[in-house]
């Protein structure tokens, strides 16, 4: 609000009586008026009204008069404005400022909200609850909210203030109480602190569930993961290029007997491109600063100057990281996870090998462009650290084998090509180091014999991106958190009230912002954006403009869709506005891998390339997709990025069905990664979007709690004075009454009853209490006996 608590006047008490009853009715449903409370306030003098700022920023200001539909008020700088009556909006009391939980709120509206969250995040408490789900605002820098200290209170509940800790917390008894799986679901756009909040509850359950030493492991795979999954972006220093789920598993005494790590589709364009300011994943500058003597002249390392692939986007370090530093934390956490020295050094040797092939050159050696490597050091260090002949790769590089009716013949490569074809090596190498990597970790986690089947999966995947030029990366990111969004709305809006109308109660419906137009766009057969995508793919012929056109012919009558100039088209994504640019999307969901290249890795003397080529086998034996007219063999029998991207994806969704879901949504209070500064219309451009506001008025207005008559009959029953009948439904409505639950507290459904938040409390409090007493003239009775 700009001003300091002492300067606000307070309110009076008649004031107080006039704020509404904490459960307004809902009937708001157009866009513009959900935002909005439609108590007619202006009339109600001296209260403080919100008041927007020509800036888009709200401000808090006194009304003091109103005629007619306009209003005189007071802002805290001393202004005084007139302005249209309906400009203005209720402003909470005082008493309210800074409530942990956004269901207190008496005026639920935007300002309202993004004050509350401010007046929070001011104070270092940058978490709060919006009903059922955590809100966690990226704090960038240190928040003494953390440690051994913390774990312990939110353990004993001596502390109830929102954190990722006590959701966690809520998980782990809820596993237990219900014998169900759980999950943490964290979504937010890139930079707005996912990946930090996965470790803060990677934490808790390790102090909790800890003991084996197997939680040590788990907690050592984070920086493993980072240094080569995660890069800088423009975003995000420390931004994830892939999306994670760890299922951690628990025995039956509570302790986690192991964990298992599932990744989905690394950006693995940037190991041979990235944008100015960007960087390649932090490995490579870690190896380059921090290799041991021994290892830098094994590898032949040299500084990460002098490699092509990290030179182009010019941008080496990253502030406040000491890459060096970092790599010694690497090479703990792999001894830590089991990989053996003998392991580590053959990765290293991988990652030298990926940088080295970017030094490779070419020269033209016909006049119809064709070229041959160069026989220089880029050349000659690659086949010594895969373990080939120079004459081999060089090979490899310049020319490609085919097929063609039933003669083999050998084409030479154009430099576009070649280079293509190098790139496409380096690529592969290192997605199938990742992919290793992941399993050699999830070797060393594996569930032991005695599992319980008992888990809590946390999932973290790349957030939401826009930059000024989208690519195919940013267009599976998006459609990932579309889907994510989808799974959101489901449990929090679509189940909860499809429950209580199923259940017949008296509910007004609230609508809510459905992404499910979006993704028929992607999802659609046969005229989505998948399935057009992978149908140019196939093209011999196909293109990026071609692409752009069909997308365009195809789809341009959809609302989610538009088609734009030159090669690229728009999507309306629930996050916003995203245009992306169809260069390169073939190529980059055909990742084509020529046959040869997997031939040189299989023929070569180092163990990691063989894996690697038989790996790479073994995945290419699934439905075609791949321009049919090229080499046949492994490079056209290969399933598209995006559909096994959707594959896997609809796999997560059925994994994550199956388990009672927490949800967290970090949000970004800037752009530009520092703490201090909170931009209320970035904040809430991404409550907008995510529906914050929505999941409040339902779980304010709804009835979260519910027990079937039978399990609330017995659970109370024998609280009751007299009893009169047997049936569940009978005695549930007498307890109802002989606690005098005010009626406007809870709903009788046909199979449930339904409750407001609390309500429950006070009946097991007196249960308790009950119980208690009846132990105690138990224990007594038998001190007497004895
Ligand atoms: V992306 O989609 O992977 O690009 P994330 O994962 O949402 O993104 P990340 O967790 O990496 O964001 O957070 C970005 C940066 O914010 C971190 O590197 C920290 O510097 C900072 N951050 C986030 N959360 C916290 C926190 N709870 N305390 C301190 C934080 N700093
Ligand atoms: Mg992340």
């Amino acid at each position: 609000k700009g001003v300091s608590l002492e300067d606000r006047p307070s309110i009076a008490d008649e004031d107080l009586e006039s704020v509404p009853l904490p459960f307004p009715s809902i009937s708001m449903s157009s866009r513009e008026r959900r935002w909005s409370d439609t108590t007619p306030y202006a009339s109600k003098k001296k209260l403080q009204s919100w008041f927007q700022l020509p800036n888009g920023n709200w401000e808090l200001g006194k009304i003091i008069t109103t005629s007619g539909n306009e209003s005189i008020i007071s802002l805290f700088d001393g202004k005084v404005l007139k302005v249209k009556e309906e400009s203005l909006v209720p402003a909470n009391p005082d008493i309210l400022d800074g409530v942990d939980d956004l269901m207190q709120l008496s005026y639920l509206n935007e300002p309202s909200v993004l004050f509350n969250l401010q007046y929070r995040y001011n104070q270092n408490m940058i978490y709060t609850k919006a009903g059922p789900v955590l809100v966690a605002i990226n704090p960038f820098k240190k928040v003494p909210l953390y440690g051994n200290d913390y774990i312990e209170a939110y353990k004993r509940k001596a502390i109830e203030s929102p954190h990722v800790y006590a959701i966690t917390d809520t998980a782990i008894r809820e596993m237990i109480r219900d014998e169900v799986n759980q999950s943490i679901i964290i979504s937010g756009e890139s930079g707005a602190g996912k990946t930090e909040t996965a470790k803060i509850a990677m934490q808790y359950l390790a102090a909790l569930g800890g003991g084996s030493g197997i939680e040590y492991e788990i907690l050592k795979t984070n920086p493993i993961l980072e240094a080569f999954g995660n890069a800088k972006t423009l975003r995000n220093d420390n931004s994830s290029r892939f999306g994670k789920l760890i299922e951690i598993h628990f025995s039956e005494t509570g302790k986690i007997s192991g964990a298992n790590i599932q990744t989905f589709l690394l950006e693995k364009s940037r190991v041979v491109q990235c944008n100015e300011g960007e960087r390649s994943y932090h490995i490579f500058y870690q190896l380059c600063a921090g290799a041991p003597p021994s290892l830098r002249g094994k590898l032949n390392l040299q500084n990460a100057e002098d490699y092509n692939y990290l030179r182009q986007s010019n941008c080496y370090s990253i502030t406040g990281v000491n890459d060096a530093e970092e790599f010694r934390t690497v090479m703990e956490a792999l001894d830590v996870v089991h990989i053996s020295k003998e392991d580590q050094e053959n990765v290293f040797a991988m990652l030298a090998a990926v940088l080295w092939l970017g030094n490779i050159s070419f020269t033209v050696i016909d006049n119809e462009n064709h070229v041959q490597a160069v026989e220089d050091e880029g050349l000659f260090h690659v086949a010594k650290l895969i373990g080939c002949s120079i004459e081999d790769l060089k090979l490899t590089l310049s020319t490609r084998k085919m097929k063609v009716g039933n003669d083999n013949i050998v084409q030479k490569l154009t430099l576009s090509q070649a280079i293509d074809a190098r790139d496409a090596l380096a690529k592969s190498i290192y997605a199938c180091l990742f992919d290793w990597l992941v399993e050699q970790i999830n070797k060393s986690l594996a569930v032991g014999k005695r599992r319980t089947g008992r888990s809590i999966s946390i999932l973290d995947i790349y957030g939401f991106e826009s930059f000024n030029r989208n690519s195919f990366e940013q267009f599976c990111i998006n459609y990932a958190n579309e889907r994510l969004q989808q799974h959101f709305n489901r449990h929090l809006f679509k189940l909860e009230q499809e429950e209580y109308i199923q259940d017949g109660i008296d509910w007004a419906k609230v609508e809510f912002e459905d992404n499910q137009d979006c993704l028929n766009l992607f999802e659609k057969r046969p005229l989505g954006l998948l399935s057009l995508l992978d149908e140019e793919s196939t093209f011999p012929n196909g293109t990026d403009l071609t692409l752009a056109n069909k997308l365009k012919q195809h789809l341009n009558s959809n609302s989610c869709f538009k088609g734009e100039r030159d090669q690229a088209f728009t999507v309306h994504h629930y996050a916003g506005q995203v245009t992306y640019d169809t260069t390169g999307f073939l190529e980059k969901n055909r990742d084509l891998l020529h046959v040869d290249s997997i031939q040189l890795l299989s023929s070569c003397t180092c163990p990691l390339p063989q894996i690697f080529a038989s790996h790479m086998l073994t995945q290419s034996d699934k439905p075609v997709v791949g321009p049919l007219h090229k080499s046949g063999g492994a490079d056209s029998q290969k399933l598209s990025v995006a559909t096994k991207f959707k594959g896997q994806l609809f796999q997560l969704m059925q994994r994550l069905e199956s388990t009672t879901p927490h949800f967290i949504r970090c949000i970004k209070p800037n752009n530009l990664q520092s703490p201090e500064s909170y931009e209320q219309g970035l904040v809430l451009q991404q409550l907008r979007c995510c529906g914050v506001l929505e999941v409040v008025r339902i779980s304010r207005s709804g009835f979260p709690t519910r027990m079937s008559h039978q399990k609330f009959a017995r659970r109370y029953g024998f609280l009751l004075d007299n009893v009169a009948s047997q049936d569940p439904l009978s005695v549930s409505v007498a307890i109802l009454h002989q606690f005098n639950i005010l009626s406007e507290m809870y709903q009788v459904g046909y199979t449930k009853l339904f409750f407001r938040t609390g309500q429950i409390g006070v009946l097991e409090d007196t249960r308790n209490r009950t119980l208690h007493g009846i132990l105690r003239v138990q224990s007594c009775f038998r001190g007497f006996q004895a």
